[in-house]
């Protein structure tokens, strides 16, 4: 299944993992290329050997749909996922009054007493996004990400690109085309990103009435990202799927470079002594059709029964 192939991965990588430092100064192993495959008719691929919040897939993945940026909608949903990268643009500003916060991801690890003063200021940038216009506006967006990127990519002529809603309408007219492409990768606009795109370009197939797709991702965090990454483009194909009346195929996940950051290697090890479990089925609302149309209310899970969450710092 796609899950054992997920462990030998993580397998692979603590064995033959080269030993790499990184932009957040964490510390990986890592290896360079490699591909795992997800039939999606065995079950829907949310990993089993640890708990993996499907809310929390879900809310992210329609905060993409909508073409949002800003980390409000995940608040409002209770989704903190991607609060560092906000909060760090924040605190880098001349508007950020508080104690330094220079580096909080590795500090927060290292330190409790800083640790108390970052989720203090955290709480306060919580609240100011939520709370304040004006400063969700300018310091919960995260700029020319995803969101922005597969609903409204800027071309030159000052048009913008839907390519969502093209690859969408390409899959329904003409199926067998080797073109169904969305890339978040925009050299351009790469710079007023808070992080440029990990999964970054991404490839439909029709076939026996099955939809498939493939992804790149350039950047993959074995521990934390990808069990998301999975999770969310299964249900991105769902999502299409149901909209196109296909069924659904594979996702095919490519990744470059793959690594496990050195201070989840325990976590990992604690994961791989663990036996998987039958996968859980996705619901999707029938009376909707249109992608654009879906809640997270509309959307579930039955019969999941994983293992317990793996606690793990992020690297930041
Ligand atoms: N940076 C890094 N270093 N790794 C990432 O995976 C990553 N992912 C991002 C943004 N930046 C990143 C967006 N996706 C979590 C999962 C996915 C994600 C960001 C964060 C995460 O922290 N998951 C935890 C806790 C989830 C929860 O709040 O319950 C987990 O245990 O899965
Ligand atoms: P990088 O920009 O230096 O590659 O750092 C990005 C980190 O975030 C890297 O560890 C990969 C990880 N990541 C994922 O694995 N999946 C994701 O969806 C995102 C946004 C990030």
């Amino acid at each position: 299944t796609g899950e054992q192939a997920y462990l030998n991965l993580c397998r692979y990588i603590l064995e033959n993992g080269t030993k790499k430092d990184d932009r957040t100064n964490t510390g990986t192993y890592s290896v360079f290329g490699h591909q795992m495959r997800f039939n999606l008719s065995e079950g829907f691929p949310l990993l089993t050997t640890k708990k993996i919040p499907f809310r929390l897939v879900a809310s992210e993945l329609l905060w993409f749909i909508k073409g949002d940026t800003n980390i409000r909608f995940l608040l409002e949903n209770k989704n903190n996922i991607w609060n560092e990268w906000a909060f760090k643009k924040w605190v880098e500003s001349d508007e950020y009054k508080g104690p330094n916060m220079d580096n909080f991801g590795i500090r927060s690890q290292q330190d409790p007493g800083f640790k108390e003063k970052y989720e203090q200021q955290m709480n306060i940038f919580k609240e100011k996004v939520l709370e304040d216009d004006h400063f969700a506006k300018k310091f919960g967006d995260l700029g020319f990400v995803y969101g922005k990127q597969w609903r409204s990519w800027q071309t030159t002529n000052n048009k913008t690109i839907d390519q969502l809603k093209e690859v969408i309408a390409s899959i329904r007219s003409n199926p067998d085309s080797r073109r169904h492409i969305v890339t978040a990768w925009n050299p351009a606009d790469i710079p007023q990103m808070a992080l440029p795109p990990c999964h970054t370009l991404f490839q439909f197939y029709v076939a026996d009435g099955k939809l498939s797709c493939q992804l790149y991702q350039r950047s993959a965090d074995i521990f934390l990202g990808v069990p998301f990454n999975i999770a969310s483009y299964a249900l991105l194909i769902s999502l299409i799927a149901h909209e196109c009346k296909l069924e659904v195929g594979e996702f095919i996940h490519t990744l470059g470079d793959a690594h496990i950051y050195t201070n989840h290697i325990g976590q990992v090890k604690t994961q791989l002594k663990r036996d998987l479990r039958n996968l859980p089925t996705l619901h999707i609302n029938k009376d909707k059709e249109s992608i654009f149309d879906f809640e997270v209310s509309d959307l579930s899970i039955s019969d999941y029964h994983p293992h317990p969450a793996i606690k793990a710092p992020i690297a930041v």
